[in-house]
């Protein structure tokens, strides 16, 4: 039988590409996002291959993820795999002179919203049994870089939710897969600097950074392990990188 997975973030980047891994192993989905347009785009291409719903919310919006949530049927009910994936950072510069509305949109974005998905979906899968979580995460939930304070933080706490869900779903058979990427090209840095696409650019200039297809590949190795495996955690960079701080750049 198919497997049915939901894709938050789903309408670009690393949830895009994601959703198009998963299309191509002929899993279901469920694709999440803000954007209809987009998501109309990506159901109408991939409807071809597997059975495609959009639900469209903010992930930020505590009443409207659950409300959205409880229109699937019972069919869709049964998720095998919830990807984790909405999230983005905004603005990078020091603390002290950090925006409080940045702030509240990375917290409410990547920790309560990942939360908020969460917990309306974890019942579904105890209820059965059985599922697989994938949290997007990012190198910088493990080390924090100057000026990342904030988003740093929020994806610590990302870090700190897979561990925790790790622990507590152990009991129901749960996997729970925390996915940590390095630097990769998508709409990333252009939400980070509200825009600014020469400053977004200047970020993956100089070396070959991860594509949102590269991680997709990695997503969808984790969610084809045998029942009896799970990848906890994985890390990934582009060759050129060797940490949050060390980037080879040809001059
Ligand atoms: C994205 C990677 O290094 O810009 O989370 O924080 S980084």
């Amino acid at each position: 039988m198919s497997k049915l997975a939901l894709i938050t973030g789903a309408s670009s980047g690393i949830g895009k590409a994601t959703a198009e891994a998963f299309a191509d192993l002929g899993i279901n989905l469920i694709l999440c996002g803000r954007r209809l347009d987009r998501l109309y785009e990506i159901q109408e291409s991939l409807s071809e291959k597997v059975k495609v719903n959009i639900l469209t919310f903010d992930v930020r919006k505590k009443e409207d993820v659950e409300k959205a949530l409880h229109t699937l049927p019972e069919e869709l009910r049964a998720i095998d795999i919830l990807v984790n994936n909405a999230g983005n950072a905004h603005g990078l510069g020091p603390i002290q002179d950090g925006s409080t509305d940045d702030w509240d949109a990375m917290i409410d974005g990547n920790v309560k919203g990942l939360l908020y998905v969460s917990k309306t979906i974890m019942p579904w899968m105890i209820a059965r049994q059985k599922g697989h979580i994938v949290n997007i995460s990012s190198i910088a939930g493990k080390s924090t870089y100057p000026n990342g304070n904030v988003y740093c933080a929020s994806k610590a706490a990302v870090e700190a939710i897979s561990e925790g869900m790790r622990l507590d779903l152990n009991p129901h058979g749960i996997k729970v897969t925390n996915v940590a990427p390095g630097a990769v090209e998508t709409e990333f840095s252009l939400v980070r600097f509200k825009g600014d696409d020469k400053r977004a650019e200047a970020v993956y200039k100089g070396f070959v950074p991860l594509t949102a297809q590269d991680v997709a590949e990695i997503i969808a190795f984790t969610v084809t392990r045998p029942p009896h495996v799970v990848i906890a955690d994985m890390t990934l960079f582009p060759v050129a990188q060797a940490s949050a701080t060390v980037l080879r750049r040809n001059s």
